[in-house]
């Protein structure tokens, strides 16, 4: 039989959580940019003055875990001719796996000693043909993503950038961001030398321009350079995130709270007390 008490007890209790947790805010939230996985992409060999641009994914085949399905690279080496620059995603570290992809894949930069290149990111939606002429510069669609909300509904604070290995100590990060209305705010940020994440807030970019609008962005370029030669890095995603605020409860919040565990305390008192007289008419 349907046991409405308990059922209140139930509802009760599930209303107090409910309440709880909306005024102590819920779990940290999270939008990649992009995974690092999907098909295997990478440059050739390259040389000053010869930029290698490189497209995977397209809208009949959107690749998985990048912001708008589909990653364009332009590869530039700006210091030593005959030796090499290059790129892999779907880099497997040791290159011990036997599966394909890897199951844990990176993006992963090398530089010949002597050699320097610079590597840019775009994400700009689906705009490039898939094989682009050689040497030529990929084009930026500075709405190509539409509006994507950034901000994932408010939740994050910050861009995230997860660094496996980095071996130069001037490495930086230069990171843009366009929305719909044609605003753009850009943050330049050195990488650490030991493995740990690197953040740009969104406040950062806000001090940078303040009319850009992160919850309605057209596109995203990320620069990656050094002054060093002979640098490799290691990258294994880019996301943002951030833990949401925490409200105070108001005194009105407290007083709902305190007269739900109230109701809830009540109606398990009564299911206990139809238990007890249950429990004697048995005996
Ligand atoms: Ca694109
Ligand atoms: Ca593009
Ligand atoms: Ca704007």
């Amino acid at each position: 039989m349907y046991n409405i008490t308990a059922s209140m007890t139930k509802s009760a209790g599930s209303i107090v959580c409910g309440l709880i947790m909306m005024f102590i805010g819920s779990s940290a939230s999270a939008l990649l940019i992009d995974g690092m996985d999907g098909p295997f992409q990478s440059s050739g060999t390259t040389e000053v003055g010869a930029p290698i641009s490189n497209v995977k994914g397209n809208s009949g085949t959107p690749i998985p875990n990048v912001l708008g399905g589909q990653r364009d690279t332009l590869l530039e080496q700006t210091a030593g001719n005959f030796m090499q620059t290059n790129f892999e995603i779907n880099f497997d570290p040791g290159g011990t796996s036997t599966a394909s992809p890897p199951p844990t894949s990176y993006y992963s930069h090398s530089n010949d000693s002597g050699v320097n290149g610079t590597m840019l990111f775009q994400y700009d939606g689906d705009d490039e043909a898939t094989t682009p002429p050689d040497g030529g510069a990929i084009s930026l669609n500075k709405t190509g993503l539409g509006g994507v909300d950034v901000t994932d509904g408010g939740l994050s604070t910050r861009f995230e950038f997860a660094v496996v290995s980095n071996d130069s100590a001037n490495m930086m990060f230069t990171l843009t961001v366009y929305d719909m209305d044609m605003d753009e705010a850009t943050v330049s940020t050195t990488i650490p030398t030991i493995g740990s994440n690197v953040q740009v807030q969104f406040s950062a970019l806000e001090t940078d321009n303040a009319a850009i609008d992160l919850d309605n962005v057209g596109a995203i370029e990320i620069e990656i350079a050094t002054t060093d030669t002979a640098w490799d890095l290691t990258l294994d995603g880019i996301q943002t995130t951030g833990e949401p605020p925490e409200p105070v409860p108001t005194m009105t919040e407290w007083g709902i709270i305190t007269l739900m565990l109230g109701l809830a305390g009540a109606a398990f008192i009564r299911v206990r007390r139809m238990n007890l007289a249950g429990a004697t008419s048995i005996a």
